[in-house]
């Protein structure tokens, strides 16, 4: 081992048994290594904004965890399976089943990923003038949600807005803030609560057993519905088979299926936790709902038994879900993401504590304290970070929060990051430390970075297409 010098260092000794991937490598897609020169002159092209580089100028892929994933050869095998017939394919027939056994719901219908499912429940469910309380919004939930003529209301605990609080399930709901918002405007105008599992944009956070239930108990007092954003909810229950009591001894298997039992229905990305790279549901417990959803679906998505979907894509996410709750491949998955955060606290480079489930947050906020939130910490420090090294991040702060749509000003989230998101099985622990490496590079000359200004600004989800430019 050498330090940052180039000097040669002893390796210190394990405090621990080192935990390892429990796959081995059958394919590998190399990897482009690019000059500085060329970063510079590409991250001007895509306007400073990291989501529009095109891939091959990236080395190390850290955007997102979204259909990023490798599929194992049992995935790949079913592929092969296909039955890409326009009606009742039984790779449908199969995926219904094992998220029957896996999440518990009653009825299936597929869609072509996560945002295909909120539209649909969001349509179905919301009336104009309506509030949609949840635990932190997530940009294309609440996009849907504010379509449908509905108000999204944050009861996230406010441990979840802070960065440095330590507090062990942060996605919980703030009970007190949801029971005074049902007083505040009647159980009428709300026509679900939606929760996620593991809270994206406060950091990859999860929600307690504890909490559901009690989410479960207030909502049945006043006859309002749970709709469960389970995209994240395998990594979600790895974190309470950690950190809470009783369900040390249980199975991810096990935790996963009560936290879904106490929700009435789920949108899911399949792009997450299952394993694959396309693909998505509703799941439905009441019958009239699912009905009115499986004639929806025919409008926007496909057929109710394909949803927008290949045979192939159903059969690799119904064996994705038999994967995700094995013990030794979630350890792993969480593992990583704890390594490179480990690495960026002991080097002490501002992150979101605890370290999440798909992602380490870089607190911008703290990083550059010098760059006002309206010329986008977040944003420079992504982009940053790709200069100096060609791994792609992604901003989380004041342009994925977007305009607020009566006052038409920017939202100004209390949390300012960057997202340095771990695709499953794809990367290795040589890629979190060079990842590190360069994250503390551009922490160290932190003090010469200057902000951006926004000069095109798309009227919907802007973070994705939003262009930027020096100041
Ligand atoms: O990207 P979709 O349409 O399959 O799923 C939308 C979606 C819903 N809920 C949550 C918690 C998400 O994280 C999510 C998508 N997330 C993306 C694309 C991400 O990069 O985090």
């Amino acid at each position: 081992m050498s330090n940052q010098k180039g000097v040669s260092m002893p390796y210190p000794k394990p405090t621990r048994r080192s935990w390892a991937e429990p796959f081995k490598i059958k394919m590998v897609e190399p990897l482009k290594t690019t000059t500085r020169e060329h970063r510079l002159k590409a991250i001007e092209e895509a306007g400073y904004n990291t989501f529009l580089l095109r891939s091959e100028d990236v080395y190390i892929d850290l955007l997102t965890d979204s259909g990023t994933n490798a599929m194992s050869d049992y995935q790949w095998a079913g592929m092969m399976l296909g039955d890409e017939a326009y009606a009742g394919s039984k790779n449908f027939y199969y995926l219904e089943s094992n998220m029957q056994k896996y999440y518990g719901y009653n009825y299936l219908v597929p869609t072509h990923q996560g945002r295909g499912a909120e539209h649909i429940i969001s349509q179905i469910l919301i009336k104009p003038g309506d509030f949609i309380p949840g635990n932190m919004y997530f940009t294309t939930t609440r996009e849907h949600q504010e379509r449908a003529g509905g108000t999204f209301v944050d009861v996230i605990i406010d441990e979840a807005h802070d960065p440095d609080s330590t507090h062990l399930f942060k996605g919980d709901v703030d009970l007190q803030k949801l029971e005074d918002l049902i007083k505040k405007v009647g159980e009428k105008k709300i026509p679900y609560i939606s929760v996620a599992a593991t809270v994206n944009m406060a950091g990859g956070q999860p929600i307690s057993m504890k909490n559901m239930r009690a989410v479960r108990e207030l909502t049945n007092k006043y006859g309002i519905r749970i709709i469960f954003d389970a995209t994240r909810a395998v990594e979600n229950a790895y974190f309470i088979k950690m950190r809470e009591k009783g369900y040390e001894g249980k199975s991810i298997a096990e935790i996963l299926r009560e936290l879904c039992s106490y929700t009435d229905g789920a949108t899911m990305s399949g792009k997450k936790d299952l394993l694959v790279n396309i693909g998505g549901f509703l799941a439905i417990n009441d019958k009239d709902v699912f009905d009115e959803a499986r004639n929806m679906v025919v409008v926007y998505e496909g057929l109710h038994t394909y949803g927008g979907l290949a045979g192939r894509d159903m059969e690799a996410m119904a064996r994705g879900m038999e994967e995700m709750v094995q013990e030794d491949y979630i350890r792993s998955r969480i593992g990583q993401v704890e390594y490179l955060g480990q690495k960026l606290l002991d080097w002490e480079v501002p992150v979101v504590k605890p370290i999440g489930g798909h992602a380490v947050f870089l607190n911008a906020k703290k990083i550059l304290p010098h760059i006002p939130q309206d010329q986008f910490p977040a944003q420079t420090l992504a982009a940053e970070i790709y200069v100096d090294s060609g791994v792609r991040t992604m901003e989380r702060g004041v342009v994925s929060a977007g305009r607020d749509p009566k006052t038409g000003q920017h939202r100004y989230p209390k949390l300012e990051l960057v997202r340095v998101t771990i695709p499953r099985r794809v990367y290795t622990q040589a890629h979190m430390d060079v990842t590190a490496e360069s994250v503390l590079e551009v922490y160290e000359s932190r003090e010469k970075l200057k902000g951006l200004e926004m000069v095109y600004e798309p009227k919907h989800l802007r973070f994705f297409q939003a262009r930027f430019a020096k100041m």
